[in-house]
């Protein structure tokens, strides 16, 4: 298992100043532990020189340009590990990007303090140079896998001969022992040895110390068996201070190219501060000032200073991965410029992807769906809108959950291909059944700018949660497309029919989830979807046939974009009762609202297929579709009532659901749970009497 020789063309060489660079990197993470009173110090000093090797000698990034396509990427999955990375940008000079900020020695000073680019845990979105948001453990790792494939995809399908070298960057992920224990690091591992990403490589700090304690307590297996098992290339490490070794070791993987590699590292957290070294003590507090002197002697630094860097460790930085990535960027765009000119819409493409812009066109297949009685389910809509988009955009990249023929998502036209290890370019992902590592691959592909969508049956998308949250606090735009929304499953059962998901999605700040009422609003859906280029897009789609509203007679669905419109109106725009549905729930409304017209009573239908899409728009809208006044109100969701009074109102009714639902045949649930136009009648003549 443990590669004890490594043939490697160059070694780095290592001196005095390159010690002084890890001793500078552990004191700073000291410093900035000490002085926020909170923080992780242990992990940055058993880390540092690992982390040091990689990025001076190893990583291609240019500091000057964060935003580089052909980077090499880190991420810090250990993200209580910040000062880690925090000192290591500042260190490097990563300069701002334009959005956010580069970390200066101020910000140090501020580490976890309000409005700093220093929080407790890195964020993409505020700090330039994080390439991802972590600190949940393990989803760093899958982030890291998703980076991989989009790396593996981008080169597949853009490099060229004679240029490889535009897109051949690598992955590189710092994890600990938390990380390795969470079961999407597990998922996503076992999908990048499948896909044999041997772009990727994982640091694991094997420093057996968690938060409570020994690893002995609760993580006891071969890890790194279970990495051979998943197909990695698998290295050990003993001495986390042995600098040449550590990069003979990183450029071991960086030659493995037919799998990823692990390397397993034994270092000792907190290591050097006598009392505080491999104990959990080291975690989750301070050292305390005494100690941090002791350290500092131990070290060889100056004792009584903080937050103290000397000069000529900036310039060993500079002339480091400074000087590399300056002069690689400087090739690369002499290459780049070379490469446009020869395949000028290739270079276009890489161009738009990069802006987050979409090419001329990429709506103009999208279908107009004819009124139909009888109808589709909007899953069906959805994979025909989909693959009407993905044709004219070429980096729209996903799959499911092992649930293709179902959710309808495969991408089937000419071209489309699968990806896999030997078609890398191909556009259909086979996620298998990992839903959690789907969402956090999903994040990495869509960090490195694919367009990246997942679907699955909505129920499983508590498997996912975790990633989503993410997704929307870091400002990624990733699709969801979760079929199977409500009861309508039908004879699947409780298990599979999702009740509290849509509301509990809807309570991710940020996320906007859309549940179309047909084919047209699908259509509008997917418009939205493809223009967020911060915020993440539920689409929720029936596993039941709906009929395609007429829209001659009703409203256009592109009152979709605002997120909820008047579908249907009372004579002269004065309704004494209003029906509020989503999705499926649509038609039953409107065929109950035909019922109360022909009764003459004044009955208004709002599709409300977007709450998120609805609260962005202005309160005279808002009041427009949803008068104040009018209070005779019936709100109709196959989904947990909770969260239905802001719709509602004091006095308005709640169709909903308010237990799990049953395995039957649909027509029987619905008649069951009293979704039927007779029981929505019912309902809005009821109102009319409060
Ligand atoms: C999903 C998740 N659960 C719990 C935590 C809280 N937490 C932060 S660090 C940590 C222990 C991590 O141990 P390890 O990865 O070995 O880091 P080390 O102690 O070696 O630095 C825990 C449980 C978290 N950040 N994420
Ligand atoms: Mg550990």
């Amino acid at each position: 298992m443990s590669a004890l020789t490594y043939a490697t063309p160059a070694i780095p060489e290592f001196s005095a100043l390159d010690q002084a660079c890890v001793n500078a990197i552990r004191t700073l993470a000291m410093d900035g532990v000490q002085k926020a009173n909170s923080g992780h110090p242990g992990a940055p000093m058993g880390l540092a020189p690992v982390a040091y090797c990689l990025w001076n000698k190893i990583l291609n990034y240019d500091p000057a340009a964060p935003l580089w396509p052909n980077r090499d990427r880190f991420v810090l999955s250990n993200g209580h590990a910040s000062m880690l990375i925090y000192s290591l940008l500042h260190l490097a000079g990563v300069q701002g990007d334009g959005q956010r900020k580069p970390v200066t020695l101020e910000e140090l000073k501020k580490f976890r303090q309000l409005g700093s680019v220093t929080p407790g845990h890195p964020e993409h979105h505020l700090t330039s140079g994080v390439e991802t948001t972590t600190g949940p453990l393990g989803q760093g790792i899958a982030n890291a896998v998703g980076m991989a494939i989009a790396q593996k995809w981008i080169a597949a399908r853009y490099s060229k001969p004679g240029f490889e070298s535009l897109f051949d960057h690598h992955i590189y992920v710092i994890c600990g022992d938390g990380c390795l224990m969470e079961g999407v690091a597990s998922e996503a591992a076992s999908l990048a040895g499948h896909l044999k990403l041997g772009n990727l490589c994982l640091i694991y700090d094997d420093n057996s110390i968690t938060i409570d304690g020994r690893t002995s307590l609760a993580f006891t297996e071969d890890v790194l068996g279970r990495f051979e098992a998943y197909g990695w290339n698998v290295l050990r490490e003993t001495d986390a201070n042995d600098l040449p070794r550590l990069a003979q070791a990183i450029e071991s993987a960086k030659t493995t190219a037919d799998r990823p590699t692990i390397i397993a590292l034994k270092s000792i957290i907190a290591f050097g501060a006598p009392n505080k070294q491999d104990t959990k003590e080291a975690h989750g507090e301070p050292l305390g000032d005494e100690e941090i002197k002791l350290a500092k002697r131990f070290y060889g630094v100056p004792e009584d200073q903080k937050f103290f860097v000397p000069p000529d460790v900036y310039e060993h930085f500079a002339a480091g991965i400074g000087k590399r990535g300056a002069e690689l960027h400087s090739a690369w765009d002499a290459k780049f410029a070379e490469y446009k000119g020869n395949f000028p819409d290739l270079a276009l493409q890489l161009e738009t992807m990069e802006k987050d812009e979409l090419p001329v066109g990429w709506d103009k297949e999208i279908p107009t769906f004819p009124a139909d009685a009888k109808g589709l389910a909007t899953r069906d809509s959805s994979g025909k809108v989909l693959n009407a988009i993905a044709k004219n955009v070429p980096w729209v990249v996903g799959g499911s959950a092992d649930l293709n023929p179902s959710t309808k998502t495969k991408l089937t036209f000419d071209g489309a291909g699968t990806f896999q290890s030997d078609s890398p370019g191909g556009r259909n992902i086979h996620f298998g059944v990992r839903e959690h590592a789907m969402g956090a691959i999903m994040n990495g592909m869509a960090l490195s700018k694919l367009r990246a969508y997942g679907s699955g049956f909505l129920i499983f998308s508590d498997y996912g949660r975790p990633a989503f949250r993410l997704a929307s606090l870091s400002g990624i735009p990733v699709v969801y497309i979760f079929t199977h929304d409500s009861i309508g499953v039908g004879e699947d059962g409780p298990t599979h029919q999702p009740i509290e998901q849509l509301m509990s999605l809807r309570a991710i700040p940020g996320v906007i989830v859309i549940r179309p009422a047909d084919a047209n609003e699908v259509a509008e859906a997917y418009r939205v979807a493809m223009t967020s280029t911060h915020e993440p897009i539920v689409l929720a789609m029936t596993r039941q046939a709906l009929p395609t509203l007429d829209r001659s007679k009703y409203a256009t669905a592109s009152g979709l974009q605002k997120g909820g419109y008047i579908l249907a109106d009372a004579p002269g725009g004065k309704p004494d009762v209003i029906l509020i549905a989503t999705g499926s729930e649509v038609t039953i409304c409107v065929d109950a609202y035909e019922k109360l017209t022909a009764e003459g009573v004044k009955a208004r239908v709002v599709s409300l297929p977007s709450w998120e899409l609805f609260g962005k728009q202005s309160p005279e809208y808002r009041d427009t579709v949803l008068p104040p006044s009018i209070t005779a109100r019936v709100c109709v969701e196959m989904g947990a009532a909770f969260g239905w009074e802001k719709f509602a109102g004091p006095r308005g009714g709640i169709h909903a659901m308010h237990s799990y639902g049953e395995s039957a045949p649909l027509k029987d649930l619905l008649k069951h749970f009293k979704f039927t136009v007779e029981a929505i009648y019912d309902a809005a003549k009821a109102q009319l009497t409060i």
